[in-house]
């Protein structure tokens, strides 16, 4: 497969500061040798999509900070990764926090809106993402950004890179939730996302819930989008994260969940997001975060 890399040093749509050294995370834990040995061509995109530092922005709206330069760069992320698919590239967006994701899902639903492609997304994160400035408790647009390519929120991010609605929450699947607001909930079931809660994940099994999960993307699109939040991880295993949050998955379930998805052949594109040096411990979660892209593409162990 022919990747392209795509870094978003983006760390402003969280509070506590740090994931714009994800991607050089990524990096130093031999990301590129790993792609290299499954046998795919990689190539960075170059030069990356510029991104301001925070200390030199304006916060905005309280209750979506930092709104504009988010939607300013997830802008141009959206155009890349459309680009991507024109030229039969395969997608792969190093974070940055999750906000990132609102330009990659406008740049997919706009690629595969052309080409009449039905698509899905497996939000793999210990939050829902489904905040709107209206239901917000922090304000930070990571907290937003499945909701925005879903059509709820600020038009800035709802309409980014063409005003339609980019991504069907019908087609869309959330695992490893385990943290909601209350009225987050109520958006989320509004809008008909389908959700495997970690109590699900502990009452079916990782090896049933990866199963459903294939056959609920296989049942409804051609092709699948992957995004991973590292804090669906238990802290135990990825501590370098914005919000770390115990109860999440173990090391060989979210292998397991990476594999059995790359076995259906869905996927078209994968996001990594908010592996946050400053509060990692010796780069594991960046380690971690390699091994799970390296078992989405296909890597096995025998
Ligand atoms: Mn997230």
């Amino acid at each position: 497969m022919n990747i392209r890399v795509i870094e978003i040093p983006l760390d402003f749509g969280a509070s506590r500061r740090g994931s714009d050294m994800g991607p050089s995370a990524m990096r130093l834990a031999g990301l590129k040798q790993e792609l290299n040995n499954l046998g795919h061509e990689s190539e960075e995109l170059f030069p990356g999509i510029p991104v301001p530092s925070q200390e030199f922005l304006e916060m905005g709206d309280e209750k979506a900070k930092y709104l504009v330069p988010i939607a300013e760069v997830c802008g141009k992320l959206a155009k890349e990764v459309e680009r991507c698919i024109d030229e039969k590239l395969f997608p792969l967006v190093l974070g940055g926090d999750h906000s990132i994701a609102i330009g990659t899902l406008s740049g997919l639903g706009s690629a595969y809106k052309k080409r009449n492609k039905r698509w899905g997304t497996l939000w793999v994160d210990a939050h829902g993402d489904f905040n709107t400035p209206e239901s917000t408790l922090s304000g930070n647009i990571h907290g937003m950004s499945l909701a925005a390519p879903c059509g709820y929120g600020r038009k800035e991010l709802t309409a980014l890179h063409g005003d339609f609605r980019k991504l069907d929450p019908k087609n869309t699947a959330i695992v490893g939730v385990r943290d909601l607001d209350p009225k987050e909930k109520i958006t989320m079931k509004e809008a008909g996302l389908s959700v495997f809660t970690m109590t699900d994940v502990d009452r079916l099994g990782i090896a049933e819930t990866a199963k459903q999960i294939v056959q609920f993307f296989k049942d409804r699109v051609d092709v699948l989008h992957v995004s991973v939040d590292m804090d669906a991880m238990d802290p135990m295993t990825a501590p370098g994260v914005g919000i770390p949050l115990s109860g999440g998955f173990s090391y060989r379930e979210v292998l397991f969940l990476a594999e059995t998805l790359a076995a259906s052949s869905l996927i078209g594109s994968i996001e990594i997001v908010e592996v946050n040096p400053v509060l990692d411990v010796k780069n594991q979660t960046a380690r971690m975060a390699v091994e799970i892209i390296s078992r989405l593409l296909g890597g096995t162990i025998y």
